[in-house]
């Protein structure tokens, strides 16, 4: 079946008002690769229309759940009232190892300062004091972060003027967030928030140099369902020393440390690049995107950073490592993807998964005929080579921009002008590059930015693909549609997908679910005409 992707675009919005659709039609567009190798332009990173249903979240959900939180031993103090706390309580399935029964451990805890009317009459400071200083009396951390909702804001609240009024009088690090809900058109937003207060606050202060040889830091991985470990355990079998990752499975120290690695590797290049891009600057570090998702991607990674690193033994471990767990892989690959070839996928998912899956799929058969993201920027869909163009937006009009300029101790050139210009020579060792997720899908495919759930249950009706990513918002509703939907956020239950050992999970958990034959006994009241009970036993 053939279905012009033109047709479907006009289709989908051809129900909103004038405007709404003048504006949508910018945010959905119809991918084909140019010449000059450029591809469309896409409107990204605007604010989401009232009256849509969108999948996006909030600022303060990207600052604290998403960047900081996933660090274990940072005590995260939230500034308003309850629901903002209790929503952001575990639902992330972000994991973390302590090293032993003694290690600090606050990721289990919700710890909030239950704003209530009165507060928001005469100000919310006071009581914030208290928290703090209660905070700390119970737990003792290194470390307090204090994260502002959004009445936080409205009423002015200064909560950077009470972190540092706590972190004198406490003697540990207290910072705080402005990343009230409202701040910026998503939770994008937030994370260049947090990328900055983890800039400011942390990075540089803490002095252990590591002797050994190959040093990098995994930023953009949180360890969603075990991703992290699995890719410390790679990493670590081919001779490489991780300092720290951002921020999954994560310390303070570690963090506070990583300005001592040689390489900072981007995994989420959304949620992260800020960070990589001041360390760059201030440190030296150079940054390169990696991608860990699916076995052929994550052996690409690891032979990068073997490049990076111009060593011949260590390139040998790595290449020992790939075959050894390429095997194991393709495997299962072979029957998984005799099971699965052909059937077709659509993922929305935040600001970088909606890409890197795509590979996963394509591995085992699997055609993406639509993707988004929630919450990308232009560059996270056309490749950072447009952002020299881009605008300042409204979004980060809202947000500090900080001047980084070089340490004067301690910034060091990790490599020679020489170094740089042989490796950047070398095809796929780009620096501080991201292709984006346009050039990678196939001409003709559509791309729809911050997906509402109209343009939801219409792509549904239209295509009905195989199976649908996103995240448990969605999950019921595209399920009764008889349409398995993977979370791609949370992993279901499942995971980790990341490296190789997580792409034969990820294989085998996609075969079960578009092949299960549960799917097609699914009889929505709404379709049309009805399945009558004796009809469906029939199936
Ligand atoms: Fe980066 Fe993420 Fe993502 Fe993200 Fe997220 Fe997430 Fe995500 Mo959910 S940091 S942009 S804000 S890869 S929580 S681990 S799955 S939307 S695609």
């Amino acid at each position: 079946m053939s279905i012009d992707p033109r047709v479907v675009k006009e289709e989908l919005i051809q129900i909103y008002p004038k405007k709404l659709r003048q504006k949508r039609s910018e945010q959905i567009v119809v991918t084909e690769h140019r010449e000059d190798g450029s591809v469309p332009e896409i409107k990204a990173n605007v604010r989401s229309s009232p009256g849509i249903i969108t999948q996006r979240g909030c600022t303060y959900a990207g600052c604290k759940g998403v960047v900081i939180g996933p660090s274990r031993d940072i005590l995260s103090l939230v500034h308003g009232p309850i629901g903002c706390s209790f929503y952001a309580w575990l639902t992330r399935r972000n994991q973390t190892r302590p090293d032993g029964p003694d290690a600090q451990n606050f990721i289990n805890y919700c710890l909030s300062t239950d704003m209530q009317e009165e507060n928001i009459v005469f100000g919310g400071e006071k009581k914030l004091k208290v928290a703090v200083r209660e905070a700390y009396h119970l737990f003792h951390p290194k470390a307090i972060a204090i994260f502002s909702t959004c009445p936080v804001g409205l009423i002015g609240d200064d909560v950077h003027a009470v972190a540092r009024e706590m972190k004198e009088e406490l003697g540990i690090n207290v910072f705080g967030f402005s990343c009230e809900g409202y701040r910026g058109v998503s939770q994008s937003a937030g994370h260049h928030i947090a990328n900055n207060g983890l800039f400011k606050h942390i990075i540089g202060l803490v002095e252990t140099p590591h002797e050994e040889k190959f040093k990098v830091n995994l930023l953009g991985e949180y360890n969603i369902g075990g991703d992290g470990f699995v890719l410390e355990d790679l990493l670590k079998r081919c001779g490489i020393t991780q300092i720290s990752t951002f921020s999954g499975n994560s310390t303070y120290e570690t963090m506070a440390n990583s300005h001592t690695a040689d390489l900072n590797i981007v995994m989420c290049h959304r949620s992260i690049n800020y960070v990589a891009e001041m360390m760059e600057k201030r440190f030296g570090i150079p940054w390169m995107k990696v991608n860990f998702i699916g076995a052929t991607a994550s052996a690409k990674s690891l032979r990068r950073i073997g490049e990076y690193f111009e060593d011949d033994g260590l390139k040998a471990r790595i290449e020992e490592v790939i075959a050894e767990e390429m095997a194991k892989v393709e495997a299962v690959q072979a029957v998984v993807k005799a099971r699965c070839q052909g059937k077709t996928a659509m993922l929305f998912v935040g600001g970088s998964r909606a890409h890197h899956y795509q590979q996963l799929f394509t591995e085992i058969g699997i055609k993406t005929i639509v993707a988004g993201y929630e919450f990308g920027h232009r560059d996270d869909y056309e490749g950072r080579k447009i952002l020299p163009g881009l605008k300042v937006d409204a979004d980060s009009k809202n947000i500090e921009e900080i001047t980084v300029v070089p340490d004067p101790e301690r910034y060091r050139a990790r490599r020679t002008p020489e170094q740089f210009a042989r490796l950047e020579a070398m095809t796929e060792l780009e620096f501080r590059d991201y292709v984006g997720m346009m050039p990678e899908m196939d001409a003709d495919t559509l791309v729809v930015d911050d997906l509402s759930h109209h343009e939801t249950e219409r792509l549904l009706e239209i295509y009905r693909p195989d199976i649908f990513c996103a995240g448990i918002k969605e999950k019921y509703g595209v399920q009764k549609m008889g349409i398995p939907c993977k979370q791609l956020h949370s992993y279901d239950y499942g995971g980790p997908y990341a490296g190789f050992r997580g792409a034969i999970n990820f294989f085998k958990d996609i075969d079960r679910m578009v092949n299960m034959k549960i799917w097609s006994y699914v009889n929505p009241p709404w379709a049309s005409p009805a399945k009558q009970p004796e009809e469906v036993a029939a199936d």
